[in-house]
């Protein structure tokens, strides 16, 4: 399996040489990918010089800080153009330990996304403070309740994709910069009835150099929560599909009959005809706008 690891950067010098020995310790054959936002801290011009050393070391270059979101955006579209078959989003900060990667690939055989969970049994956050404990668990409880994702860690940001699972999201379509970005990628994800696994991480806060966490990224993901629930509960679709439902004379239009079981009931005038809600096919695997099939998280 071809595996390439996306490490987005803004100054990350301290952290990156020894992260890398480490990635390279657990996966000797994987490729890297550092995309980053013309540090001040040089880290860029040290990847340069990593680079000549190791031909699996590979960088984007990218003008100045644009956001972890559109660096990972910029590292998947790397991925699709030459062919990984596993993508991984990972820190530079040593807060995603590279034990763990070996459990992501044997996981990444079976589902479509592998979300690295701190909340899951087995993961953990050892020194993290009870207000960051507060912040990261509320956040979490908050988008899965609200959006009714089934992922105990949704925020989490150390996650191996299948590439098929990227060439099915469209990419160009997703807005979030920061925290919202892994919850937007999670929502798509589920959306498009792909499965989803957790495997437990044990996440650390970084050791050297400073978060960019800022107020507005924890501003964006609770907005970015609320928009995608009020999107998908004044959706047209859902709201004609309803109407239908209470009312058959209003006619379906073609996208939501489409999505009516093939084989309807014998009889036209059969009044249960009526009362078919617009359901998906049990095939269909892709695709399910009105509900996110049942929890397809892993526990182990
Ligand atoms: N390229 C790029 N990388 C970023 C940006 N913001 C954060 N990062 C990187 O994203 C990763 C996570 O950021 P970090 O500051 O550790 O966030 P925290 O873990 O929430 O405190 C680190 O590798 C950062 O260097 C950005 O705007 N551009
Ligand atoms: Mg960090």
């Amino acid at each position: 399996m071809k595996t390439l690891i996306i490490i987005p950067t803004y100054n990350e010098a301290e952290n990156l040489p020894s992260l890398l020995s480490g990635i390279f310790s657990y996966v000797p054959h994987t490729d890297v990918l550092i995309v980053d936002d013309n540090s001040p801290d040089g880290t860029g011009r040290l990847v340069e010089e990593m680079r000549r050393q190791n031909p699996h070391i590979h960088i984007l270059h990218r003008p100045g800080k644009l956001g972890l979101g559109t660096a990972y955006i910029a590292g998947f579209k790397y991925a699709i153009i030459h062919k990984y078959d596993a993508i991984f989003e990972m820190d530079a900060d040593f807060s995603h330990d590279p034990q763990h990667l070996p459990a992501f690939i044997s996981a990444i055989a079976e589902a479509d996304l592998v979300i690295g969970s701190r909340y899951i049994p087995g993961g953990s956050t050892p020194n993290w403070s009870f207000p960051r404990r507060l912040i990261s668990g509320g956040g979490n409880i908050f988008a899965r309740r609200i959006l009714n994702i089934p992922v105990q860690d949704c925020t989490g940001g150390f996650r191996c994709y299948r590439r098929q699972t990227l060439e099915a999201i469209n990419l160009d379509a997703v807005q979030s910069r920061g925290y919202a970005f892994q919850i937007e990628m999670t929502y798509r994800v589920l959306h498009h009835g792909l499965k989803v696994y957790e495997t437990p991480i044990t996440f650390v806060d970084r050791r050297l150099g400073q978060s960019k966490m800022s107020r507005t990224i924890m501003v964006e993901a609770f907005t970015y929560v609320i928009r995608t629930r009020m999107k998908s509960l004044f959706s047209t679709r859902k709201r004609v599909a309803y109407m239908h439902k209470i009312l058959p004379l209003v006619p379906l239009p073609q996208r939501v009959e489409s999505l009516v079981p093939r084989n309807p009931p014998a009889s036209a005038s059969d009044p249960a005809v009526h009362d078919q809600p617009a359901t998906i096919p049990a095939s269909s695997t892709r695709s399910r706008p009105f509900h996110i099939p049942p929890r397809p998280t892993r526990r182990s």
